[in-house]
């Protein structure tokens, strides 16, 4: 569907709930832009610059990084990507950065993956990642064509520093603190949608659906 003005969304759910995934199949859908705070983070990391490698310690321990540091990253890619639709993954993840954002931006939809803890927990430790575009893969759920390699650049995958079973606990623990209360922030705003389920493929055709009928409406009040 092509969309005749810019279109804005937020992706949320607990981490491996499957953000990435759904986000893919939303780009390729809807052709919006993806943005992964997590991604540019890791990106920073590989790079190995100053900024990257004072975030990893964050990262690797399951922890989050400073809000205002966050902010201050994500809005200024917003803002470079001026008159574009994009989905945001990762961010907001914290109620300051909710506002933050909300200060900066009109967002039209917000979708909610809510996922059980225990499914993401055996999720996570069989994720294969290709860093420098944020593919995921699965062991038991798409694995790549050629085991250990991005089907896309043959490039090699990896798993992810904060994969392991200790830091996903703690990741469960900060997302429950941290993050719930901004679920709470969208649904007084009437803003939320959540879609619950415990695959990915029974939660994306709601979610498809439920993008279809707003970018119809989105459409006939710009036409
Ligand atoms: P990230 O990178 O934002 P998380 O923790 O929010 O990380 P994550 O781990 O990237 O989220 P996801 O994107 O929700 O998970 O899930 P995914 O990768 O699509 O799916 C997980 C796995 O399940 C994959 O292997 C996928 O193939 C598989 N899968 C999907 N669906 C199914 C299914 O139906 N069945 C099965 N069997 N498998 C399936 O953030 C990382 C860190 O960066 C910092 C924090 O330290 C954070 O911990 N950070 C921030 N800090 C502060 N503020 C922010 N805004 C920050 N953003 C990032
Ligand atoms: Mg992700």
């Amino acid at each position: 569907m092509v969309l005749q003005k810019i279109f804005r969304a937020v992706i949320m759910g607990p981490p491996g709930s499957g953000k990435g995934t759904v986000s893919a199949r939303i780009t390729k859908t809807f052709g919006l832009n993806h943005i992964s705070s997590g991604d540019i983070l890791r990106a920073s990391i590989n790079a190995k610059t100053e900024f990257g490698l004072l975030m990893k310690a964050c990262i690797d321990q399951g922890q989050l990084v400073p809000d205002d540091v966050m902010s201050r990253l994500i809005l200024s890619d917003l803002r470079a990507m001026d008159h574009s639709s994009w989905l945001l993954d990762g961010f907001p993840r914290t109620v300051s950065q909710a506002e933050a954002l909300d200060g900066a931006f009109t967002v039209d939809s917000v979708i909610n993956l809510d996922v059980p803890f225990q499914t993401i927990k055996q999720r996570l430790t069989s994720r294969w990642t290709h860093l420098p575009s944020g593919r995921v893969y699965n062991i038991d759920f798409n694995p790549p064509k050629v085991p250990g390699f991005d089907d896309v650049t043959g490039e090699p995958l990896v798993q992810r520093d904060d994969d392991t079973p200790d830091t996903v606990t703690r990741r469960l623990k900060s997302y429950e603190t941290q993050t719930e209360p901004v679920l709470e922030f969208y649904r007084s705003k009437g803003m939320l949608e959540t879609f619950s389920g415990t695959e990915t493929n029974k939660i994306w055709p709601h979610v498809e659906a439920s993008l279809h009928k707003k970018f119809s409406s989105f459409n006939q009040r710009v036409a």
